[in-house]
């Protein structure tokens, strides 16, 4: 008899994202003159640029002719591409070869499916972090049971980030095998510092550790003396893996592009170099048949001189809705963090109000969807991530009713 993977029974609720959209539904269902203002999940909202919008139609009008028809391309992806993105990096000081840059649909399936060439061992997570890191080990069996009083799942090490470490944690004191860092960071829009990379790198090279670096935020830091990359740390390529997006730098969350880095040099236990990278690629051209053809071409026009400087606006103005919204935080005497080298604003809850509570207040006060902190982890309990991601007039309307209409 065929059985189901009961893992999945021993994660908690519905996956954050799904539930916040649910619970909106609902008090629109509800409230159907309301017009509800959406700062909760991290969705780009302006126009693509002219110069990706001349890449995506050559990608189409290539199909249109058999003389430049393609049909599968290779799983690792499009060899303009890599060199594009190799390009990227060097002008960033950092040498990366082709074949090192796996091209996908996006960082949430990578940091995802990162795990599965990774044997069973111990996870460490920045608490609170995406939620796929965890959600993900805990369905490939790499946990035990949900323990309610704790919100943690055990044989995962949850790595506090809190207002008192400038959310970055300290490296595990024990022995862990995976390590989770995402920075810019998701919820919290900390920075971690060239210093402090520092520590997990060799910490990683010391343990035998290997490092996930998600990098989907790397654009939004306007502050030279941060990084963007995990390679910027020496060392960094023989215990590091870095995952990236053209989702927020780009606005390719429809469009759906991504890569991931596996450095020739990244070695774990005994085997040689170039093991785990051989392994990405068995397991991306077992699963994944490539990105599609047209978001490929629309990537290496983001990537082109024109591109980046044409998408850097969009992320100057998602950057002003910061600033706005992390200064009415501030206005009506609530401590926000982030929103600066990053586009999420993380604030504490008024009178230590749990954040599924304060979601339900914000949403029935002032018609605005932000995210709760615990769907990060349990050091997210007690705050609220608001995004600022969306048109100028919709988050001038949220502050303004935030403002006006949340009774603290
Ligand atoms: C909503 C740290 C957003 N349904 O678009 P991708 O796949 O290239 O990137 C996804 C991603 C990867 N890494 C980090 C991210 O924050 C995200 C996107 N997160 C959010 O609001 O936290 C969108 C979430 C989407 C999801 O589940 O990812």
């Amino acid at each position: 008899m065929v059985k189901i993977n009961n893992n999945y029974d021993k994660l908690g609720a519905g996956y954050l994202f799904p539930e916040i959209a649910r619970r909106t539904k609902l008090f629109l269902a509800n409230n159907p003159q309301a017009k509800v203002m959406r700062l909760g999940i991290g969705n780009t909202t302006e126009a693509l640029t002219p110069t990706i919008i001349d890449g995506l139609k050559t990608g189409v009008a290539n199909l249109s002719d058999i003389k430049t028809y393609s049909g599968y391309g290779d799983e690792q992806g499009n060899t303009r591409l890599r060199e594009a993105l190799a390009n990227h990096f060097s002008k960033k000081g950092i040498q990366l070869q082709t074949n090192e840059i796996f091209v996908s649909d996006g960082a949430k399936s990578d940091s995802a499916n990162i795990q599965s060439i990774f044997g069973f061992g111990v996870v460490a997570v920045q608490d609170p972090s995406y939620p796929v890191y965890v959600d993900t080990n805990v369905i490939a069996g790499r946990t035990e049971e949900y323990d309610e009083s704790s919100g943690q799942y055990k044989n995962i090490l949850y790595m506090p980030c809190v207002a008192e470490n400038g959310f970055f944690p300290e490296v595990p004191k024990g022995k862990v095998d995976l390590i989770y860092l995402c920075s810019p960071n998701n919820p919290t829009g900390a920075v971690a510092t060239k210093e402090q990379l520092k520590g997990f790198v060799d910490y990683a090279i010391e343990n035998k550790a290997v490092l996930i670096f998600d990098s989907a935020y790397a654009s939004f830091v306007s502050d030279s003396n941060l990084p963007t990359s995990i390679y910027e740390i020496p060392r960094a390529k023989e215990c590091a893996i870095e995952i990236g997006s053209f989702s927020k730098s780009a606005g390719f969350t429809g469009v759906r592009l991504g890569y991931t880095i596996v450095p020739m040099d990244l070695v774990v236990e005994d085997t040689v170099a170039g093991k785990v990278n051989s392994l990405w690629n068995r397991r991306q051209t077992t699963f994944f048949n490539g990105a599609s053809n047209i978001a490929q071409m629309g990537g290496i026009a983001a990537l082109s001189e024109e591109g980046l400087k044409e998408s850097q606006e969009i992320i100057d103005y998602y950057m002003e809705n910061a600033r706005i919204i992390k200064k009415c935080i501030e206005s009506i005497g609530l401590k926000a963090y982030g929103g600066v080298n990053a586009p999420y604003i993380w604030l504490a809850t008024p009178n230590n109000m749990s954040s599924w509570d304060f979601f339900d207040k914000l949403l029935n006060e002032t018609h605005v969807v932000g995210t709760p902190g615990i769907g990060f982890g349990p050091n997210g309990e007690g705050y609220f991530r608001l995004s600022a991601f969306g048109h100028r007039d919709d988050i001038k309307q949220a502050v303004e009713s935030i403002v006006n209409n949340l009774k603290i």
